[in-house]
């Protein structure tokens, strides 16, 4: 018998999983219903789906294209996290309109000239070992061949270098499996120096290269004067690549005009495109930059132009540091796998991938087998003896990426709107997918790095057509999601890109990327030094020098001072302002109506504005971060008057202010309601210390930054005190008001904080008591009810004591609330609140749940 029972209850158990289960998924899949969705979209949205709070996986670093600028975005959520600005202003960063960005922006003048954009492509992260080590992120400018810098720990432009010789680079940027070089190609070949020549003179006087720019990871910077360049004949270089493992001490480019072909279309000639493809072979340059690195300290080795050091093909051939290997007409990416043994070369207009076998090369370069030279002199090597070999992959193959598994590559097919993935060593195809549509460059996680990750990729697609909402004839770009965990790749999810084309994307483990989230006190965020012009609380001052003014100033929530900048016409005027806050994202902006300025001052950070006061008239000035509840009120006034003129007839206005008694009166409900506002922020301050919030960091940060507005608290109230004493009532006011404004801000840092300390205290709730809480919030309960506090209706804490028979009646109470509003007791409450709970129509499932809910407040009562 007893054992039959068993047999029974474990049935009736089965039987309550299921159909817990079946409400489950029908709920998912009435969702799916209802959004059209089917179960491989269900999956999809799982694998890439990031609830509140939860970070990503991967950063993407992608090129923001005729933008000029660098995205960055998490993987697998693909939500963009930051725009970092590099060859564009950006204002609101203040890029391009504070004094110190300008500083940067304007290291990207060329002749003399500004630049106001880049046409960005390749992304490229710094190595050690060939590994990505999460230091700093470099990228080209194909249109005005430059480099930028981008500091990783601050996601800030740090550096911009001109080509002094390039007038457009494609293949940059690249670098060297410990960042000793950033290696830039040149696209199309032109006069080294500035001067005018004929298209007749291409074959002579145009030359294409390759630039070495010399970073220095200490301190982060390029130094201009120790890099180099390689001459190369004027065939249009491509893409580049460095070497690594066994090829290490190596480079590859690719090129696409062995045809040294000049155009002509308004000549009756035939276009570019027909010229440069006519030949079936073009060249990969092959070269050795260790041995170019060493020979460039000669200066017999080098000729100078303009500024900077060129070593001639002929030293570099006469050298042994300079080779070409034919390859497929036309090709594009070039890519040398983790270990550097392969190079894959993609066909674009072959259907073929070809891969190079780097110690077949080497042989040939040891042994000085050459199949022939070009006109240049350089030595050609035998394709057949350098190639392992090649696999057909389909039409317009343009780019590569490397998988986890040994031999796996991904690549991309524009025309075919294809990834196909293969086996570069078997030369064997795995799989193959469609995306939407014509893609450039794919990227699988550190895909280019000597440690693949593989798990996901991500296609960058040129055309998006249909895949969107149409927002006119200029479409989105679409950035792709691909789960490559599997055997099959798997589309993941769409990502319109509204930016320029964004060619290449970088990615990298988040775990490898450590940012700061303030700046040291006073530093100028673009050298990391303190800056001239850092102003601490109580220095800030304004200096005038002739026609010069010097305005130190600082902003901290919520207020600039100074408040009121009076000018003459005509004054120059520097503008320091120092950002006090050390709390984590506390930034304020900064601008000064009708003068074309905006700062962006992260906490810690000083910046300079200069401009000239030339026009008369009242100027307000405020901060442009919603930074506090006291915000908008976060301003001043600059006014600036003409020396010239006569102002002598503006009479001081007066306005009748408040008599004596009320000023009295006015001051007294301050003080009462500061003291009030006082003892809850006393009671929080408490509740910290009683639990011990010291132990969790991110709320520790919370209460160090409550704190600090309190501790303001003290000069304010002096003031006020002093005010009162000399009798200046208003000022008393007016002080004591600035003591509750420190007050709020404690408050408001402080309740965030409680919030935080809760949620880590607190006992974990039940599955029932989570799905109570949600639906208590949905429901409607929260309108009326705040747990721990009396509001339109009673707290709920203790309610499963207040009755006999608690859960029960509750439970009915909320099914049916008129059956109880009869009850003596529910009388007086209703008539307490002058409200009757209203009938939410709560399913009995929904109020067990509430019901645990309401245990799990009751068990945790004392934190609330
Ligand atoms: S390129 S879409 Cu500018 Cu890297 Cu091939
Ligand atoms: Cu500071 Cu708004």
């Amino acid at each position: 018998m007893k054992k039959y029972l068993q047999i029974v209850y474990g049935a009736l158990l089965g039987v309550l999983v299921i159909v817990q289960s079946a409400t489950a998924e029908s709920e998912f899949q009435k969702v799916m219903q209802k959004r059209g969705l089917s179960e491989k979209d269900a999956l999809a949205a799982l694998k890439v789906y990031n609830p509140s709070g939860k970070h990503d996986e991967y950063y993407a670093f992608v090129s923001g294209g005729q933008s000029g600028q660098v995205m960055v975005y998490g993987i697998p959520s693909m939500r963009i996290l930051k725009y970092i600005a590099v060859f564009a202003p950006e204002p609101w960063q203040g890029y391009g309109f504070d004094t110190d960005s300008k500083e940067i922006l304007r290291q990207g003048n060329i002749r003399g000239r500004e630049i106001n954009w880049g046409d960005t492509h390749h992304p490229a992260l710094s190595e050690s070992d060939g590994k990505y080590d999460g230091k700093y992120l470099f990228i080209n400018d194909k249109a005005n061949a430059r480099i930028a810098v981008i500091d990783l720990k601050y996601f800030e432009t740090s550096q911009i270098v001109v080509n002094p010789i390039f007038k457009s680079s494609h293949g940059g940027a690249f670098v060297t499996p410990n960042t000793d070089y950033i290696l830039e190609s040149c696209q199309y070949a032109a006069p080294f120096t500035n001067d005018y020549y004929p298209m007749e003179a291409y074959e002579e006087v145009y030359r294409g290269g390759v630039t070495f720019w010399k970073f220095d990871k200490k301190n982060g910077k390029i130094s201009q004067q120790d890099s180099f360049t390689l001459e190369l004949p004027p065939y249009m270089q491509d893409l580049t690549d460095a070497g690594k493992g066994i090829s290490d001490g190596w480079a590859f480019t690719n090129s696409f005009n062995s045809e040294l072909y000049t155009g002509g279309i308004e000549k009756g000639l035939p276009p570019f495109e027909a010229g440069c493809s006519r030949n079936d072979m073009d060249y990969l340059h092959v070269y050795n930059w260790k041995k170019l690195a060493e020979l460039v300290k000669d200066d017999k080795n080098v000729k100078v132009i303009n500024g900077h050091r060129v070593i001639p093909i002929e030293i570099a051939v006469k050298n042994n540091a300079l080779f070409l290997i034919p390859e497929n007409k036309s090709p594009h990416g070039v890519d040398v796998n983790p270990d550097g043994q392969y190079i894959i070369v993609s066909g674009k207009l072959d259907t073929h991938a070809s891969v190079y076998d780097f110690k077949k090369i080497l042989k040939q370069i040891e042994n000085k087998e050459f199949a022939s030279k070009d006109s240049y002199g350089i030595p050609i090597l035998d394709i057949k003896k350098s190639l392992h070999g090649q696999l057909e992959l389909g039409l317009g193959h343009l780019h590569n990426t490397f998988g986890k598994e040994d031999g796996t590559i991904y690549s991309s097919l524009y025309v075919d709107s294809q990834v196909v993935k293969w086996n570069y060593k078997q030369l064997k195809l795995l799989d193959r997918t469609n995306i939407h549509y014509n893609v450039g460059h794919l990227e699988a996680m550190e895909g280019k790095s000597a440690d693949p990750q593989g798990e996901y990729l991500i296609a960058l697609n040129k055309l998006s057509i249909d895949r969107f909402l149409p927002v006119g004839p200029l479409h989105p770009q679409n950035n792709q999601l691909i789960d490559i965990g599997g055997k099959k790749m798997e589309l993941l999810v769409d990502m319109p890109v509204p930016l320029g084309e964004p060619h290449q994307a970088a990615s990298i483990r988040a775990s490898k990327i450590h940012t700061e989230v303030r700046y040291n006190m006073g530093t100028n965020s673009k050298t990391l030094k303190p800056h001239v012009g850092k102003t601490l609380a109580g220095q800030e001052r304004i200096e005038r020098k002739g026609n010069h003014v010097y305005i130190y100033s600082t902003m901290v929530r919520s207020h600039i001072n100074p408040e009121h900048i009076t000018l003459n016409k005509g004054d120059k005027v520097t503008m320091y302002i120092t950002n006090l806050e050390r709390a984590q994202d506390e930034t304020h902006g900064f601008t000064i109506d009708h003068h074309n300025i905006h700062a962006s001052v992260e906490p810690g950070e000083s910046v300079q504005l200069d401009f000239v006061a030339d026009i008369e008239g009242v100027f307000p000035y405020y901060c442009t971060e919603f930074c506090s509840a006291l915000h908008i009120e976060m301003l001043g006034y600059m006014l600036v008057k003409d020396p010239n003129k006569d102002y002598g007839w503006i009479q001081k206005t007066k306005i009748k202010g408040l008599s004596k008694e009320e000023l009295q009166k006015e001051y007294e409900k301050i003080l009462a309601n500061n003291e009030a506002t006082n003892s809850v922020i006393d009671s929080l301050f408490k509740f910290f210390e009683d639990r011990g919030y010291a132990k969790y960091p991110t709320v520790k940060n919370l209460v160090d930054d409550a704190k600090d507005q309190y501790t303001k608290i003290d000069s304010e109230r002096e003031k006020a005190t002093k005010a009162y004493n000399e009798k200046n009532l208003e000022n008393a006011v007016l002080f004591e008001n600035m003591v509750w404004q420190y007050m709020i801000k404690t408050a408001d840092s402080a309740i965030r904080a409680k919030d935080l300390l809760v949620t880590n205290l607190a006992t974990k709730k039940s599955a029932g008591a989570k799905k109570g809480e949600e639906v208590f919030h949905e429901g409607g309960c929260s309108g009326c009810h705040v747990v721990g506090r009396v509001s339109s209706g009673p707290d709920l804490i203790g309610v499963l004591k207040r009755h006999r028979n608690a859960e029960k009646w509750v439970a009915e109470y909320i099914k049916n609330p008129e059956s109880k509003f009869k009850e003596p007791y529910m009388e007086r409450l209703i008539k307490f609140f002058n409200l009757k709970m209203p009938n939410q129509n709560m399913k009995d499932e929904e109020i067990k749940d509430i019901i645990e809910y309401f245990k799990w407040i009751d068990e945790n009562a004392d934190l609330f």
